[in-house]
């Protein structure tokens, strides 16, 4: 391990003042990076929830930094994978990846350029099928929603290609891997073999602290697929329920992980691999009375980064705030390769290192037309366009976003510098979006509106 960790600091771009070689891989640590699909950053016991069973991301979070106020931009669509899984592969924003030329910088073209042997395994549906291209080896798996065993197709596939990349010349080409898992697991449909299903007790599953029977005001986008999965008013009973097969399928998710890390540990590779873990975005469940991840509430648009691999600071956590596409640099600046310069993703290595605590001072998010988000240290701010409605949150707390402070009198400054920090955010991004409305709709909601759209 001491021999490993030496290897890593002279030959990757953790060691300060290492050169990049352009002679071939610039380093011999493998790769491997997880992106599960619709996964809370709250759903891994070892970032701090103790109702969840998650032993092997548990092993990546302790040896390995979280980002804990990471996050998914957002999206100009309610399949909000796509434009997540878009923004990772091209390391751009949701506004200006989408127009990227045919052969803009991928992550993969970025790892083949780096010496490695690329391969994807993961689900075709609402991902970037362009961003797959350059990848040496890909393969599709949205059948293992059939298989009735979340994550199992993914690790059988993983593990098939960890042995051909090991015997097969034609695989390996003495090259160090980069392996990337993006299954369709923990989205629904949510289903998990009934022995996982007997994990949790579906009467004493935890509600969500900003638990609601409905979302309060009309947010653009209260019946979208997503929301039409619990009826209204949500019942605590159906939350719950819903939950422990949430909860389940992660933990059968996570034990197929588990395979995969002890085939790279009988190869001795497991302590030669950067490990990142990360999901596309979050969701609801029951959260403000939403069920699904169309809204820019925490829930749903953090996400946790975790870094982990030799000279990685272990079981640390940064309140530094990233994007998911700053994944793309932090990868090539961890094997020692140079970032594409067009990428408006940053580098996380500098925090990694010790010599920054942060890359970025502020958060914009958006969703559509329909909402716009911005956040500057704990405060966050929430935009409606089209209702003109604005929400203002302490996170540090409130971090569930219960208390709107917007009606409050001392605020009202606090107000207008984030509006105006919004407004610069979409200059910085290019997004035109108006921010308010000459004939704004109707805000406001109850029950029999909800039930009059079931
Ligand atoms: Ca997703």
């Amino acid at each position: 391990m001491k021999a490993t960790r030496r290897h890593f600091l002279t030959t990757s771009g953790l060691a300060a003042g290492t050169a990049w070689s352009a002679s071939g891989a610039a380093s011999k640590l493998n790769v491997l990076f997880i992106l599960t699909d619709d996964q809370r950053q709250d759903t891994v016991h070892a970032r701090g929830n103790p109702a969840i069973q998650t032993p092997n991301l548990d092993g990546i979070v302790r040896s390995g930094t979280s980002f804990v106020n990471a996050y998914c931009m957002g999206g100009y669509s309610a399949a909000v994978c796509l434009p997540s899984r878009m923004m990772i592969h091209r390391g751009r924003s949701w506004f200006s990846a989408p127009e990227q030329p045919e052969g803009a910088p991928t992550l993969a073209g970025s790892m083949n350029e780096a010496g490695y042997v690329t391969c994807r395994i993961g689900k075709r549906f609402n991902e970037d099928l362009r961003s797959h291209k350059p990848f040496a080896f890909n393969t599709y798996v949205d059948q293992e929603m059939k298989t009735g065993t979340p994550g199992k197709l993914v690790a059988d596939r993983a593990i098939e290609f960890l042995h051909g990349w090991k015997k097969d010349p034609a695989v390996g080409q003495g090259k160090p891997f980069f392996l990337h898992l993006a299954g369709p697991a923990p989205h629904d449909p949510r289903i998990a073999p009934p022995e996982y299903l007997a994990r949790y007790d579906m009467n004493r599953m935890p509600l969500p602290p900003n638990y609601k029977p409905f979302h309060p005001f009309d947010n653009g986008e209260l019946f979208i697929r997503d929301e039409k999965l619990a009826p209204w008013p949500r019942t605590e009973a159906e939350i719950r329920r819903q939950l422990r097969d949430y909860y389940a399928m992660i933990t059968c998710m996570d034990e197929q992980f588990g395979r995969v890390f002890r085939v790279l540990r009988e190869m001795g590779e497991y302590d030669n691999t950067i490990l990142v873990f990360t999901e596309d975005q979050g969701i609801a469940i029951g959260s403000h009375g939403l069920m699904g991840k169309q809204n820019l509430y925490e829930h749903s648009m953090n996400a946790g980064i975790t870094i982990a691999g030799p000279g990685i600071p272990r079981n640390r956590k940064s309140g530094a705030f990233a994007y998911l596409f700053d994944i793309f640099p932090t990868i090539c600046d961890l094997v020692g390769m140079p970032a594409p310069g067009s990428l408006e993703g940053k580098s996380l290595l500098p925090i990694l290192r010790g010599q920054a605590t942060g890359v970025r001072d502020t958060i914009f998010l958006g969703y559509k037309d329909l909402q716009r988000a911005v956040r500057r240290g704990d405060w966050k701010l929430l935009r409606y366009p089209k209702i003109n409605k604005t929400q203002l949150f302490d996170l540090r707390k409130d971090p569930y976003e219960t208390r709107d402070l917007c009606a409050d009198p001392h605020q009202t400054g606090r107000i207008g510098e984030l509006m105006a920090l919004m407004q610069q955010q979409q200059k910085l991004f290019g997004d035109t979006a108006p921010l308010t409305s000459e004939k704004p709709g109707r805000a406001e909601v109850d029950l029999e509106f909800f039930k009059s759209r079931q």
